[in-house]
C-alpha cells in the first residue's frame, strides 16, 4: 500500500530516488513543508546567504558530475536573484533544477505577494518551465524536470511550487531513478568521419559543451594520440584536454593565442566535438563562416537542433561526447598520418604561450612569478573556479588543466561566479582544493557567500586580485573613448580584513616575494582564505598596459 504523504514529502522522496544528496537553498516561507521534509532527509542542505549563489553553487555541482545541481528558492525576489544563476546553465549546457516556492492555487493570478508567473520570467532561460498544481503529480514532474535537464542539450529547468500543494496529502507512487539516453554514430558515420579526417591535410579538433566524462576525455585523448591530432578546447572547457597531452595546442577563449587562430583558420577540416563554437570561442562569429564554413567541417553535437544552427557542417553527427568517445577511440589510421609537424610546431605555440616565466608586468606583483609559484605546489587536480573579468586570463592562460572535473568558469561570462562554484565543488569533494581567482569587482558580487564557506567549514583559497576598477570596462573604455574614465573605477575594502572579520584567514600581498609564504599560511589555516593582491593598475592584461592602449587609441 502506498502511504498518503504531503506533496513536500513526496518532492524530498523523489530528490533521494532521484539520487540527490546535496541541494541549496535560501530558505522562504513559501516552501517551508519542504525544508520540513528536509529535516530528517539525507540530503546534505547548504543555506545561503542569495539566491544568486545558491544558484550558481548549485549549476558548480550540475557542471562537475554532469548530475542536475539542485536549489531551492522563494519566490518574487528570490527567484529573480536566483537568474542569474539558471541564465549561466542555460549558456553553458549545465543541468540544474531551480525549485521555486509560488503562491497558493487559489491566489494565482491575483498578482498576490511576490507572485510571478514563472514561464514567462524563465521562458528563454530554462529549457522548460512547469508549475505543480496537484501533489499527485510530483513524481511525474519531476521525474520529467530530471530528463529534461540531462537529455540532449542540458540545461536549467523551473519547478514552480504553489505552497497548498506542499502541505496538502496525496496517495501516489514514487517514480523511477531518472536515466538519460545516450545518442551514438552509427557505423556509417564513423566511416565517412574516417574517410573525411584521412583526406585531409591540416585537420585540427575543438572540444567543447557538456555531456562528457572522465572516460569519455581519456578515449578522445587516445584518438588524439593515435591520429596525432592537435586539439583546441573551446572558452572555459580547459578540462576536456590535459595540458600536458603532447596533442594539446590551447583554448579558443578571450584573448587567444593569434597563432592558434590562424592556425584553426588555415585549416582545411574542423572537428567540433561537442560544443557549439558560440560568440566567444568562435571569435565574434568570425572564425569559421556562417552557415558555410570554407573548411570541411564535422559537427559532433548531442542537441540535433544545434546541429546545422549556425553551421551547415560538412557532416553532422547527432550524438553526445560520451556516446562517440569509444567509437573515436577505436578508430585506427589506414596510413601514416601528414600533419604530425603540424601538430608539434601547434603545441609549441601553445607552450611558448602559456610559459609565465618571461611575463613582465608594471608594477612589485608579478603575476608570472605568481602563476608560476602556484603551477609548482598545487595539485594537478587542483579545482580553479572563476567569474569574469581581465583578472581570469591569468588563470586561462597560465594555470595547466589536467584533470577533468577541474574547471568552474561560465561561458557565459557571468561576475561573481568564482566563489559560490568554489563553495559548490567544495561541499561535493571536500578532499580536492579548490582555488578561487577573483577580481575585486567580481569577488563582491557573491561575497556573501563567503559566510557560507566559513558556516560550513570550506577551506576554499581565494586569490583576489585587486586594481581598484571594473578593469575589463575600463580597457574597453580606452580602447573606444580615451582618457575618459566612467564608472569604472572603485574604492575597495580590505579584504583580508574582510576574510578575517567574517572568520576565515586573510592575507595582504603587495610584492611577489610576499605570496608564496601568504599561500602557504593561508592554506595551512584549514579555513576559507582570501589573497588580497594588489595589482597595478597599469597591469591590465598580461602583455599591454592601459597607458598603451589608450596611446594607441588616441594615435587612431
Ligand atoms: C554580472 C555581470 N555584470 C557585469 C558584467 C560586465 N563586466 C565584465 S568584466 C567586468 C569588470 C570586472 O572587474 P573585476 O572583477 O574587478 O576584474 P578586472 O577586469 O579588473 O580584472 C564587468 C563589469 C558581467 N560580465 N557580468
Amino acid at each position: 500500500m502506498t502511504p498518503s504523504r504531503t506533496g513536500g514529502q513526496i518532492l524530498v522522496d523523489q530528490l533521494i530516488l532521484h539520487g540527490v544528496q546535496q541541494l541549496f537553498c535560501v530558505p522562504g516561507e513559501s516552501f517551508l513543508a519542504v525544508l520540513d521534509a528536509l529535516h530528517d532527509a539525507t540530503i546534505d542542505v547548504t543555506v545561503c546567504r542569495q539566491e544568486g549563489g545558491a544558484a550558481m553553487m548549485a549549476e558548480a555541482q550540475g557542471k562537475l558530475t554532469g548530475r542536475p545541481g539542485v536549489c531551492f528558492v522563494t519566490r518574487g525576489p528570490g527567484a529573480t536573484n536566483a537568474a542569474a544563476g539558471v541564465h549561466i546553465a542555460h549558456q553553458d549546457s549545465t543541468p540544474m533544477l531551480l525549485f521555486v516556492g509560488q503562491v497558493a492555487r487559489g491566489a494565482l493570478g491575483r498578482e498576490a505577494f511576490q507572485e510571478l508567473d514563472y514561464g514567462a520570467v524563465f521562458g528563454t532561460m530554462a529549457k522548460w518551465v512547469v508549475e505543480i498544481d496537484d501533489p499527485a503529480r510530483v513524481p511525474e514532474l519531476v521525474s520529467r524536470a530530471f530528463h529534461v535537464a540531462c537529455s540532449g542539450r542540458p540545461g536549467p529547468v523551473v519547478i514552480a511550487l504553489p505552497e497548498d500543494i506542499l502541505t496538502e496529502a496525496a496517495t501516489v507512487a514514487d517514480a523511477l531513478p531518472y536515466a538519460v539516453a545516450e545518442t551514438h554514430p552509427g557505423a556509417a558515420d564513423m566511416a565517412r568521419f574516417q574517410a573525411l579526417l584521412e583526406a585531409a591535410e591540416r585537420p585540427v579538433v575543438i572540444l567543447g559543451g557538456s555531456r562528457w566524462s572522465e572516460a569519455a576525455t581519456r578515449d578522445v585523448a587516445a584518438f588524439a594520440s593515435a591520429f596525432d591530432l592537435p586539439v583546441y578546447c573551446s572558452f572555459r572547457r580547459q578540462m576536456l584536454m590535459s595540458a600536458e597531452h603532447p596533442s594539446y595546442a590551447g583554448d579558443l577563449g578571450l584573448g587567444a593565442n593569434p597563432k592558434l587562430l590562424a592556425r584553426i583558420r588555415d585549416a582545411d577540416l574542423v572537428v567540433l566535438l561537442g560544443g557549439r563554437l558560440s560568440e566567444v570561442p568562435s571569435q565574434g562569429y568570425e572564425l569559421l563562416e556562417i552557415p558555410v564554413p570554407r573548411q570541411t567541417m564535422v559537427h559532433v553535437n548531442a542537441d540535433a537542433d544545434e546541429l546545422g544552427k549556425l553551421y551547415r557542417a560538412t557532416q553532422a553527427i547527432h550524438a553526445t561526447p560520451q556516446g562517440i568517445a569509444p567509437a573515436l577511440a577505436a578508430l585506427r589510421p589506414t596510413a601514416p598520418v601528414r600533419w604530425s609537424d603540424r601538430t608539434r610546431a601547434a603545441r609549441a605555440e601553445f607552450l611558448a604561450w602559456s610559459d609565465p616565466a618571461p611575463i613582465r608586468i608594471p608594477g612589485p606583483l608579478q603575476m608570472g612569478e605568481v602563476m608560476r609559484h602556484l603551477r609548482e605546489v598545487l595539485p594537478a587536480d587542483a579545482i580553479f573556479c572563476n567569474g569574469a573579468g581581465n583578472f581570469a586570463t591569468w588563470v586561462h592562460r597560465f594555470w595547466p588543466f589536467r584533470a577533468f572535473a577541474s574547471q568552474l568558469a561560465p561561458t557565459s561570462g557571468s561576475m561573481g561566479y568564482g566563489l559560490p562554484a568554489g563553495v559548490g565543488a567544495k561541499r561535493l569533494w571536500p578532499a580536492r582544493e579548490v582555488v578561487v581567482f577573483a577580481g575585486d569587482g567580481d569577488f563582491l558580487m557573491h561575497g556573501q557567500e563567503f559566510a557560507t564557506a566559513v558556516q560550513y567549514g570550506l577551506p576554499i583559497l581565494v586569490v583576489l586580485l585587486d586594481n581598484a576598477m571594473y578593469g575589463t570596462i575600463r580597457m574597453h573604455q580606452e580602447t573606444h573613448y580615451p582618457g575618459r574614465v566612467s564608472a569604472t573605477r572603485l574604492r575597495n575594502p580590505d579584504f583580508r580584513g574582510y576574510a578575517e572579520v567574517f572568520g576565515g584567514h586573510g592575507e595582504r600581498v603587495t610584492d611577489t616575494a610576499e605570496f608564496a609564504p601568504a599561500l602557504a599560511r593561508a592554506r595551512a589555516s584549514g579555513k576559507p582564505a582570501v589573497l588580497h593582491c594588489l595589482l597595478d593598475a597599469e597591469a591590465i592584461t598580461p602583455g599591454r598596459t592601459l597607458q598603451a592602449i589608450r596611446d594607441a587609441a588616441l594615435q587612431g
